[in-house]
């Protein structure tokens, strides 16, 4: 056994036998422990510590159970807790979508409605999956990076796309790029290598890439905000005292809000570390838009015929709110 596996295995230790004091909960998340979702839920699991006697303990960068493995892992019980990105989760329920529709909310405003009409749907879901809902939070909107300047359908033609769910694939598939599924903590590494020249994400995760080394363009489309969620394993939520689920529910609810605002207010503030790192910032023209849009509404159209009476009330009830 060699020194470090020697640390390791004393620390397991120590581990458990502080457990047998107080609960000790490991929480899985996906994005860089500097960008704002993980640095908010660092303070949520902090204020749980702090209020009860359940410990939360965060591990970022997708190190406990990458972005594609975490909602798995708490359905199971593997973790009791984790973070992951909605709208990935679009084989499971296409009601884990909504978010994702092309054009439908772009901003924030639009997008807490569409947030505040789907919730309870969201919720319901998530219940039947046996995994307890926390707390919701949103990504800046979405614009497009390219290698190439995207002039037309033609200057895009055959760039290979990193996808983050179904959405972003279909999209790319239907501009004519080549789509692959990578999480982002496997960026860089993709761009680096050319397994990816293009994508569709927020200023959020191309900055914490630096994707500026990679591509020249960044596109301002506004396409819609996808939003993370913060769950929990149904069973190790009901295992807890009242206090303790009070204390998350407290702690979820703050982290919630910090969340949002924090995206408002950095979303514009990522777009301007492109251009002091020399990336072209720029709408699309509006040919390439139109073309954006029609995909989109495509999309919409398919996604509504999944998503069924649940997807069109969600949207009715979005439309009313307006
Ligand atoms: N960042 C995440 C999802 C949406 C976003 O803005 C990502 O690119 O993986």
């Amino acid at each position: 056994m060699n020194f470090k596996y020697g640390l390791v295995a004393a620390s397991a230790f120590a581990v458990s036998a502080s457990a047998a004091l107080a609960d000790k909960w490991d929480m899985a998340l996906a994005y860089s422990a500097t960008n704002y979702h993980s640095e908010i839920a660092a303070e949520f699991a902090a204020e749980v510590t702090a209020n009860s006697d359940l410990e939360i303990v965060t591990h970022p960068g997708g190190s406990l159970f990458g972005g594609s493995e975490i909602f798995g892992a708490v359905r199971k019980g593997l973790a009791p807790i984790g973070e992951r990105l909605i709208s990935a989760l679009g084989n499971d329920n296409a009601l884990y979508e909504v978010d994702s529709v092309p054009f439908l909310a772009t901003g924030f405003e639009g997008s807490k409605k569409l947030y505040e009409v789907s919730k309870p749907v969201l919720v319901e879901t998530l219940e039947e999956a046996r995994v307890h809902f926390l707390y919701s939070c949103p990504w800046p909107p979405q614009g497009f990076y390219s290698a190439e300047a995207a002039t037309d359908l033609d200057s895009i033609s055959g760039l290979k796309f990193r996808a983050y769910n179904a959405t972003t694939s279909k999209m790319a598939e239907g501009l004519g790029m080549v789509p692959t599924k990578i999480e982002a903590a496997e960026l860089a590494q993709a761009f680096a290598t050319g397994v990816a020249q293009s994508m569709i994400s927020s200023g959020s995760t191309g900055y914490d890439r630096k994707l500026w080394e990679h591509v020249d363009y960044y596109y301002d489309v506004k396409a819609w905000l996808p939003r993370n969620m913060v769950i929990v394993n149904e069973k190790a939520w009901k295992r807890l005292d009242d206090d303790t689920q009070a204390a998350i529910t407290t702690a979820a609810a703050n982290a919630e809000a910090k969340c949002w605002a924090k995206a408002e207010e950095l979303d514009a503030w990522y777009i301007e570390q492109f251009e002091a790192n020399g990336m072209k910032v720029e709408t699309l023209s509006p040919e390439l838009q139109a073309e954006f849009e029609k995909v989109g509404a495509e999309l919409k159209a398919a996604w509504l015929e999944r998503a069924g009476d649940k997807g069109q009330d969600v949207l009715d009830a979005f439309e009313a709110a307006q």
